[in-house]
Formats: C-alpha cells, sequence, structure tokens
C-alpha cells in the first residue's frame, strides 16, 4: 500500500458511484467504499471487519494529518485526508466509520449525513439525549443506513438465546442478571481520554460499556428496561494526568422491564482480573440461558433437571443463530468475527438490492444508539438523586 494523498478532494470529475434515491438514500452497488474517521484501536478494528466484508478502504481522517498518514500506512487504508472535511468532500466514499472520542461524534456524524453517506458510529452514538434524538431524526429523515457497533449481538450463541426466548422456550422472563467488568482502568496511574467528561462524556463506564450491556439485555429479551435504580463510584478521583474526577468507574443498578421481570447490573471497568467479561443470564419459568463473551462458543441453558452447556454447532442452532455460525463447531469463534459480521449486515443494508429482512432484523441502528443514551441518562439521574427513575421509550 503505497499511494496516500494528503489535502486533496477526490478527483474532480469524479463520477458519483450512487444515484441518490427519492429520500435521498445512497444505493450502493458494488463493493462498499468505505472512510473511516479516527485512528485509534476502534478505527483498526472496524478496518478489518470492513476489508472482511469486501469493502474498498477508501480514506481516513484523524486528529491531524501526520496520524492519518500513520494509520493510513498501518491498516492498508488508501488515502490519508489532512481534515474530516476533506475527507467527506470526496464522492466516491459511500460510508463513513465515526471512531472518534464520544463528545465528538455528534458534530461529526451530523456532518457524514449532510454529505449523503451512510454512516457507522461508535457507541455511545452521544453523550446527551438531545444530540442523540436530533442524529435518530437526521439519518431517518435522509434514509441512510445509520448503525451503531452493538456487536455483541451478532455472536451466534447469543442469537440462540434470543430465539430460545422468544420462541417461548425459556417460558415467562422472570429475572435477569449481568456483569460488564473489565480492569483496563483498575490501576489509579491508569488514565484515557474517557476518563474526560470533556471527551468522554459525563458518563464513562456505563456510556462505554454498560451501553453493550443493556442493549443485549433488551435484545435477547425483546422486552425493555421501565425503570432504573443506579448507584455509582468514582474511585479515584485523580489519575495520571487527570484530577478531579466525576466519571464514573463503576455502577450497580436495578432494573424491572415493562414485562415484570425485575433485574440487577454491575459495570466496572477496575475489576481486577476481568478483561472484557460480559456476562448476561436471563431466567425463565422453564429455562434459563447465560451467556459469557469471553466463552462466546456456549451457551448454558438451566433447568430443573437436564441443564447443558450448548456448544456452536450450526447443525443444532436456530437459523437466525446458524447464519452468523460461519466457520464449523470446533473452531472457536471471538470478537472480530462479530464485529465483522456487523460491519457486512450494516454494509449490506445500504444495498437496496442485497439487503433483507435477515440482514437488517438485528441490525442496531440510530434507534437502539439512542435507546442506549437514555437509559445512560436515566442512570446518571438516578445515581445523582438515589431514587429511582423511569426510562423514556
Ligand atoms: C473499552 O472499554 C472498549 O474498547 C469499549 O469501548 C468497547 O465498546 C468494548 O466492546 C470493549 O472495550
Amino acid at each position: 500500500m503505497t499511494t496516500t494523498v494528503i489535502g486533496q478532494s477526490a478527483p474532480a470529475g469524479t463520477a458519483a458511484r450512487t444515484a441518490a434515491g427519492q429520500t435521498g438514500e445512497r444505493a450502493v452497488s458494488g463493493s462498499v467504499r468505505a472512510g473511516f474517521i479516527g485512528s485509534g484501536f476502534m478505527a483498526a478494528v472496524h478496518s478489518r471487519a470492513a476489508r472482511a466484508a469486501g469493502a474498498q478502504l477508501a480514506a481516513i481522517a484523524s486528529s491531524s494529518a501526520e496520524s492519518a498518514q500513520r494509520a493510513s500506512a498501518k491498516l492498508g487504508i488508501a488515502k490519508a485526508y489532512e481534515s474530516v472535511d476533506r475527507l467527506l468532500g470526496d464522492d466516491t466514499i459511500d460510508i463513513v466509520h465515526v471512531c472518534t472520542p464520544n463528545t465528538t461524534h455528534a458534530a461529526i456524524t451530523e456532518a457524514v449525513i449532510a454529505a449523503g453517506k451512510h454512516v457507522i458510529c461508535e457507541k455511545p452514538l452521544a453523550t446527551t439525549v438531545a444530540d442523540a434524538e436530533a442524529l435518530r431524526t437526521l439519518a431517518a429523515t435522509a434514509g441512510i443506513t445509520a448503525a451503531v457497533p452493538f456487536v455483541y449481538r451478532f455472536h451466534p450463541m447469543v442469537r440462540e438465546a434470543r430465539a430460545r426466548i422468544l420462541a417461548g422456550a425459556t417460558g415467562r422472563v422472570l429475572s435477569v442478571s449481568g456483569n460488564y467488568l473489565q480492569d483496563w482502568l483498575a490501576e489509579p496511574v491508569a488514565d484515557d481520554w474517557r476518563v474526560d467528561a470533556a471527551l468522554g462524556g459525563p458518563s464513562r463506564a456505563f456510556a462505554d460499556i454498560g451501553s453493550h450491556l443493556v442493549d443485549l439485555l433488551e435484545f435477547v429479551t425483546g422486552d425493555r428496561i421501565l425503570r432504573l435504580n443506579a448507584t455509582s463510584r468514582t474511585v479515584y478521583g485523580e489519575r495520571g494526568l487527570s484530577r478531579d474526577i466525576t466519571t464514573e468507574d463503576l455502577v450497580a443498578l436495578v432494573v424491572e422491564l415493562r414485562g415484570g421481570a425485575v433485574g440487577t447490573l454491575l459495570v466496572s471497568q477496575v475489576a481486577a482480573g476481568r478483561k472484557n467479561s460480559l456476562v448476561l443470564e436471563i431466567t425463565g419459568a422453564r429455562e434459563s440461558v447465560r451467556f459469557d463473551q469471553e466463552r462466546p462458543d456456549e451457551l448454558w441453558l438451566g433447568r430443573r433437571s437436564g441443564s447443558e452447556l450448548m456448544q456452536r454447532d450450526a447443525a443444532t442452532l436456530s437459523s437466525d443463530a446458524a447464519r452468523y455460525s460461519v466457520v464449523p463447531a470446533g473452531h472457536p469463534m471471538g470478537y472480530q468475527d462479530a464485529f465483522n459480521a456487523f460491519v457486512a449486515d450494516s454494509y449490506a443494508a445500504t444495498n437496496t438490492d442485497a439487503r433483507d429482512g435477515n440482514t437488517t432484523a438485528g441490525l442496531p441502528t440510530f434507534d437502539d444508539g439512542l435507546r442506549a443514551v437514555r437509559i445512560t441518562a436515566a442512570v446518571l439521574a438516578s445515581a445523582q438523586s438515589g431514587q429511582w427513575v423511569e426510562v423514556a421509550e
């Protein structure tokens, strides 16, 4: 990969590869040309998934021309633009992946939509409900594909859990329990842009990973959190170069679902020994299901008698789960596989000829991004007041 161009828009006269539909939808045919904004860990994950989905990795922009250039060479992305505007001026780009710090998502995503492109925006979609609502409306009006990478939905055994609940195998859902525990901030010296509310937003642990947990909870159960009561802790008021830290290290909450189930959730980024431990257990009147993200090829089925640890095997899975089981049983699938499936379905959704009910049914859109921002706002409000807080639909 040698060609990188800085500071130039797409060559003059580049024929638009797409035709805007009646709703302004950018219908894409052929391989998707993807752009990336941001050059951190998530940009690398997104670019690997885009390549796996058969996209052309067309361009990247970052906080500086130099970092864009470095990322272009490192990730094998054709062009490095000196600014977001230059990248958005490239009419050959069909979809843009927004992988920047949380408080920049709203403005950048708005610009991407204004440029007539499809968009994948990292979670949290925005750091305020108002911004998330505006983005959801903008995307709907533009008629574009607008997705948020709640990628844990794409593990086959998550789809199996969801299929069992929706088919009634578990019986009525009575209770839910879930944890999302990490330890990359467990030491007081550990610091990160997410710690700074000016870059990460008012919530840290919950907005960053609690959003995944509650999205997965509502996706798997098909239910909604009606109200919650949260308690949070900022364990270290100072970290590295950060002072007067207000964003939370951990949150414990009790939830009530619209269907009547109750449950407890714990979200922490200071849980020593837990690397990316997302565990969700849903208890039904007949059967419980438990998914552990660090053991994604398994699903525990709990029963009064005959409990079992189900292994991923397409021959035994529901059709929705089997669809994402892309290698045979015994060949472990993992995090990047789930990410790849999310990006492939997002790209398929941009192609009005290719998309179908399968690819769009479980796709996390800006509606789901807004939902997670609403729940995060309720968590912050409850942690502040100590009271139960209703979660707006
Ligand atoms: C850091 O907490 C992080 O990279 C999150 O930002 C991701 O969304 C999560 O999937 C893994 O951990």
